[in-house]
Formats: C-alpha cells, structure tokens, sequence
C-alpha cells in the first residue's frame, strides 16, 4: 500500500496482521473452504462463515468490533497481509460479472471477516446475486463507469440510488495490474467537510439531488424522488452520492455538488492494494473511486473481489426470500 501526497492514514484505520494472526485466519478459512458444499452462495457455506467468524484472531475482532461501532475520520480500514493462495491467484478472470461461486482459501478468508462484521449481503440483479464478486477489467469496456472498466472511476458512494445500499464495502486484492499504479481512491465526509461553508452544506443537506441506478445495475428506467446528498446530524452527516449518476435540479445545486466534489477531491487518499490486502469502506460516510490503469488481458491483470455487508439484515426482509443474502428487485 501507498498513501499519495495528500496525507498519511489515521493508524486506526490500518491493521497488518502479524503472521501468526495470519496462519490462524488461513486455519479458519481453510476450514470453512472445505466446508460442503464447496459454494459460497449456500445458505449451510454462509451459516459455517457466520460460525467461524466468531473465532477471528482477537485483535482483528476487537478492530472490526471498534470499526463498525465508528469508522474513525477516514470512515475506512485497511487489513493487510492476509491469507493469499501462495502458488498466486489463477488466471485473472476477463468476462463481463465475472463471480466467485466456488470456495477457495482467500475468498473464504474475505468472507470470515465481513460475516464477523454483519451480514454479506448481495443484489439479485447485480454480478447474479453473487456474494463473493470479481472486480477485474473487461475487454472493448475500458471506459464504462463501473468496476469492469480501467478509466478513472468517478468517486460515489456504492449503489447511492439503493434504499438498502451497502453499509461496508470489502475490496481485496488478489493481484494488483502490472504497472502497480491502478488506486482505490477513498474519501470520507468526515475529512471533506471542514472544506466546505456552512450555506454550501445546507443546500447539500436539501432534497436537491437525483440519483439513478449505476451502469452495473440493470432495473430500466425508474422515477427517484429527490434527495439531500447529506443527511442526519449537521457535525457528522451520512453522505449519498454518486458523481456519475447524481444530478443536480437547479443551478445551485449545482454549485454546491461541485464544491462537493471539490472537497471529495481534496481529502482523498489513493491505495495502491497489493495482494493480501483488504480495503473496507464505510459506505455512509466515505466515498470510493478508482484511478486509471493499462489492462494487457493476459490473464495476469488487476483482480479484486468485493463483498457487500449490512449491519442489520432485518430491515431488508421484505425483498429477501427464506431470509436469504440476495436481495430482489420486488418484494417476494
Ligand atoms: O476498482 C476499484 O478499486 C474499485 C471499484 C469499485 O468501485 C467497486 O468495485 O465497487
Ligand atoms: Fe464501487
């Protein structure tokens, strides 16, 4: 990892597990791979990750215990070293919602920690419903707004336009891209903030702003209602915007996404992630992006695998069937 110019990481946004943290969280997820039926998606492989997640090293316990509590100014936390395939990840996937669906030792090693910090929940009409989620470039996409492209991604707070958008986002990295230049781009509320006049927030904290569903997201056209970027308390507001899909209604709004964006800009960190790495962003507070990088597709490109994680399964029953991890477009 590497920290641009901007500023340094808070230290209570980084833990790098020791080794032996990292031989007992490769124990775990070891165990929990081999678990039948070998697939992620389950119901009886999530019930063994939710068990075995209660037995997570401590002191990355007590970090995601004090994490999900409060995600600190940076509204984000980076894990390093953890279990990695030592023979290196296979070839790196090159399709459009590309998926992890069989267990191995890393993405069993993701799923321990995000079950220990809610529930890992999925969209039935994103990457299949899939829990576990490869985020790699797809050839003829380089220029799409979404996780399959190698442009600039805009800063945006995950699925903004969701009433049950993630709480956390977990991105791991199983292999960076060969010019070791492609960054997760990450900025929170929290930093950005002090940057911006008190008229400037009001106007954000106003039903001002529409959002429709990302690229990624395939629900046709839908009505949004009108909403504030920011919300709830005026010192530590929650944040909900995507700048590639959120629109302003009149001229002064305007203004005020563009001091926004601005500010998003300014208080900005870049993570170059390298393999063993795990970013989780806190998704009401903190916005994510992505620089630009040269995919070669020659099966050895950047690879990511992201999970999405709720922090209070009930309040999305109604569009989960059996009590599930997929949510559905309509309610079952
Ligand atoms: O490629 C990245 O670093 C982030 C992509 C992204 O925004 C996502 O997968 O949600
Ligand atoms: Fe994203």
């Amino acid at each position: 990892m590497s920290v641009d110019a901007q500023g340094t990481l808070s230290d209570r946004s980084l833990l790098r597990l020791d080794d032996e943290e990292n031989a007992a969280l490769a124990a775990l997820a070891t165990e929990l791979c081999g678990t039948a039926p070998h697939l992620i998606d389950s119901a009886e492989w999530v019930a063994a990750a939710r068990r075995l997640s209660c037995a997570l090293p401590p002191r990355l316990s007590r970090t995601l215990r004090e994490f999900t509590h409060d995600s600190g100014p940076d509204g984000m936390l980076l894990l390093r070293n953890l279990p990695v395939d030592p023979e290196g990840p296979p070839a790196t996937p090159m399709v459009f919602g590309s998926v992890q669906r069989a267990s191995t030792v890393p993405a069993s090693a993701l799923m321990l920690v995000a079950m220990a910090m809610g529930e890992v929940i999925a969209y039935d009409k994103e990457k299949h419903g899939a829990l576990v989620q490869n985020v790699v470039p797809v050839p003829g996409m380089e220029e799409y707004q979404g996780n399959a492209g190698s442009t600039r991604l805009n800063m945006h707070t995950e699925n903004a336009f969701h009433e049950f958008r993630p709480d956390f986002v977990g991105l791991m990295c199983l292999r960076n891209d060969h010019d070791n230049v492609a960054g997760l781009r990450t900025s929170s509320i929290r930093n950005a903030l002090p940057l911006l006049s008190e008229p400037i927030r009001a106007i954000l904290h106003e039903p001002r702003f529409v959002t429709t569903a990302p690229a990624s997201f395939d629900l046709g056209d839908r009505l949004e209602e009108p909403h504030g970027v920011l919300s709830g308390a005026a010192e530590d507001p929650d944040l909900k915007v995507d700048f590639s899909s959120t629109t302003p209604i009149d001229d002064e709004a305007a203004g005020a996404l563009a001091r926004l964006r601005d500010a998003i800009d300014e208080a900005a960190y870049t993570l170059i992630l390298s393999p063993g790495d795990l970013a989780f962003v806190d998704n009401r507070v903190t916005l994510h992006g992505r620089n630009s990088f040269q995919p070669r597709y020659d099966g050895a490109d950047r690879w990511l695998q992201r999970v999405f994680v709720h922090l209070d399964l009930r309040r999305s029953r109604a569009l989960r069937g059996a009590n599930g991890q997929v949510l559905s477009s309509t309610p079952v």
